[in-house]
């Protein structure tokens, strides 16, 4: 009654930014990711009949704060009338800061509940019940570029190219390492409710979806890089004209920004994404990295860089 998963973080380059629906959480927009390699969360979950409660253990500590939903996630997964479970999570990577924790915390905990219940459901039946609990882990079930897309009664999700199909390197520039002001679920609904941009957000998703499928096809970085830049900058822009206003960056964001303009002006293959948190992430083709590890690593306000590149898909460990 025991299994034990892995799965990664994964990092949009097109976001999820906005819910259809709250109570199901399906995301109102499709997003575009992709699955990291290095940075890695490790899932144990074990039903076990003698206990009164679920348990839950964050790093070896009491993970109380987020026991209420991995109990529900545990229920999607192997229904309400479940043994109790002792649920165990070591992350190598700050959590909380916008650096995707829940993508790949509830991405191996359904593969690891499902595990520990005997069953073997496919790939997407994961996905949908992972984005349940947290829009962005739906794509953390699959590795290398990732689309999910939003459709009226749910989302489909699936790999559109594999990690050696295109090596790129993901450089981490890490600002802050304490967890985020207001958590991603509730800043979206805020935007959805009160961003003057939003019903225009919405409208162009397909169309920024559309042009970042066309240059990973084409293994176009230039124009990856111009639509991935764009559309994060449009979702930061919703959380700054939501009301009260949200911002996620701070002056080591800035700089970070400045650092990677400096990088592009000198002809490297580099742009950067930020998620609900002010680390930001550059992306790079591999030539590149080196220069832009140091060259964030010298950046004010970084306290430390983490670099990765692209990876697989949850998956079960053998026990
Ligand atoms: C993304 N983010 O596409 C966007 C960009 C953060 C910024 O998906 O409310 O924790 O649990 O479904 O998955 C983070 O949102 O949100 C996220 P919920 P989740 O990666």
């Amino acid at each position: 009654m025991r299994a034990d998963a892995q799965a990664q973080p994964n990092i949009a380059l097109i976001k999820y930014w906005g819910k259809r629906d709250a109570e199901r959480n399906l995301p109102a927009v499709g997003s575009l990711s992709m699955t990291l390699l290095s940075l890695q969360t490790r899932m144990s979950v074990e039903f076990d009949d003698t206990l009164d409660r679920d348990r839950l253990e964050v790093n070896g500590e009491a993970g109380d704060a987020m026991l209420q939903r991995v109990s529900r996630c545990l229920d999607a997964v192997a229904g309400k009338d479940r043994p109790r479970a002792a649920v165990r999570s070591t992350s190598n990577f700050p959590i909380a800061a916008g650096l995707a924790s829940s993508a790949s915390a509830f991405a191996a905990l359904v593969v690891a509940a499902d595990g520990a219940q005997g069953s073997s459901r496919d790939t997407i039946a994961l996905a949908r019940l992972a984005g349940h609990s947290s829009g962005s882990a739906a794509r953390s079930l699959f590795g290398g570029f990732v689309e999910l897309s939003a459709q009226e009664d749910g989302i489909d999700a699936g790999a559109i190219l594999a990690p050696a199909d295109w090596p790129v390197e993901i450089v981490i520039a890490v600002t802050e390492e304490s967890a985020k002001p207001l958590g991603s679920g509730e800043a979206m609904t805020r935007s959805a409710a009160s961003s003057p941009f939003y019903a225009s957000w919405v409208e162009r998703q397909e169309d920024d979806l559309a042009a970042a499928r066309e240059a990973i096809a084409a293994r176009d970085f230039g124009k990856l890089a111009a639509i991935s830049e764009h559309n994060c900058l449009k979702m930061h822009s919703l959380t700054w004209t939501s009301r009260p206003p949200v911002v996620y960056w701070n002056e080591g964001t800035l700089a970070c920004m400045q650092t990677v303009r400096e990088l592009q002006s000198v002809g490297h293959a580099v742009f950067f994404t930020i998620d609900a948190g002010p680390q930001l992430k550059a992306v790079c083709l591999p030539d590149a990295a080196a220069s832009v590890r140091d060259a964030l690593d010298a950046t004010p306000g970084v306290t430390r860089t983490m670099q990765s590149s692209l990876g697989p898909g949850a998956r079960l460990l053998q026990a």
